[in-house]
């Protein structure tokens, strides 16, 4: 015995659930440090499960971020909440996401419900705080701390970066003692493919409303690098030749605007320039079509 107790060193997977745009994919980001999960402030922004890894000299937490948890009206829905209730049975420790700026509502109760059967353990997260006054604030930790049993309720602001360091210290202790998971320096296992179309498909979902946000999905046909210059050959799809006129504007100036936005984005990921060819199809229905789905990587 040399008197010294030395902690274990802590890896393992945790992720965020809620409502769309509770804030999930922010505060991924946040923790992180990097963009790798893209956002918006139109609902069901994540459609993919993506891991960002967060390195501490004494730990490793996985976080994986997942679409919103809704009701379903599209099999491209089903498939998605799909993938949020197996990643539930998969991580070691849950963030329930709750914005500060909305009441508690069914929605938050019946994710809740589902919650308290898994083995994980299960934290409440009350995200946006910049957003209350700090009356507002703690009559939403007492609404939230009612909804269920929780190992600890958090505040916290992605945008601010209030407490963000608090839900990590929380979140890693309740990982498990574990060897390294991933490689340092890792902060994703996303293929450069897939970031890249959520690039494009953020900077698309800019500016558009109503059904639109839905409609679009982006796939990276080519990437090729050049030098210093990487050239990127991508589809944009929606699902009606209408949609098309929307996403192109008066002579493809939208589009044109999307490109720009998003090839910025793209050059500080690659960190090389970036040509953008871009097109928009149109791909019926896709969300309800199960052979489109795949084709679109779902
Ligand atoms: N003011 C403020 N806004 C935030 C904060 N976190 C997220 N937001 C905004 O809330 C909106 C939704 O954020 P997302 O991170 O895309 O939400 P999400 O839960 O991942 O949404 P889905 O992927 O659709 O389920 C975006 O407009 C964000 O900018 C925060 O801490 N403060
Ligand atoms: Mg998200």
């Amino acid at each position: 015995m040399t008197g010294v107790e030395q902690r274990p060193y802590r890896a393992g997977f945790g992720c965020f659930v809620g409502r769309p745009n509770a804030g999930k994919s922010t505060l991924t980001n946040a923790i992180v440090g990097t963009k790798i999960a893209i956002t918006s402030n139109k609902p069901q922004t994540t459609r993919h499960v993506i891991r960002a890894v967060l390195h501490r000299p004494e730990s490793q937490l996985v976080l994986v971020d997942t679409p919103g948890l809704h009701r379903p009206r599209t099999l491209l829905g089903e498939r998605l909440n799909d993938l949020v209730r197996t990643t539930w049975t998969e991580v070691d420790v849950i963030g329930l996401c709750i914005p500060a700026d909305e009441p508690v509502g069914r929605g938050d109760r019946f994710i809740s419900g589902e919650l308290s059967e898994l083995k994980a353990t299960v934290l409440a997260v009350v995200t946006k705080t910049d957003l209350v006054d700090k009356r507002r604030l703690a009559e939403q930790l007492l609404a939230v701390s009612e909804l269920g049993d929780f190992a600890a309720v958090v505040p916290v602001s992605a945008v601010s970066g209030h407490q963000v360091d608090t839900l990590v210290d929380v979140m890693t202790g309740h990982l498990p003692p574990s060897p390294q998971l991933y490689p340092d320096d890792m902060l994703t296992d996303e293929p450069e493919q897939v970031l890249v179309a959520e690039l494009i498909r953020e900077a698309a979902l800019e500016g558009v409303r109503d059904e639109l946000p839905h409609s679009i999905a982006v796939v990276v046909e080519e990437m090729i690098p050049e030098g210093q210059l990487t050239k990127i050959y991508a589809d944009l799809y929606v699902e009606r030749p209408s949609q098309k006129a929307i996403v192109l504007g008066h002579r493809a100036s939208r589009l044109k605007e999307v490109g720009t936005t998003a090839r910025r984005q793209i050059e500080e990921l690659l960190g090389t320039r970036v040509y953008l060819d871009l097109h928009v199809r149109v791909a019926k229905e896709w969300q309800r079509d199960p052979k489109q789905l795949r084709k679109l990587g779902f």
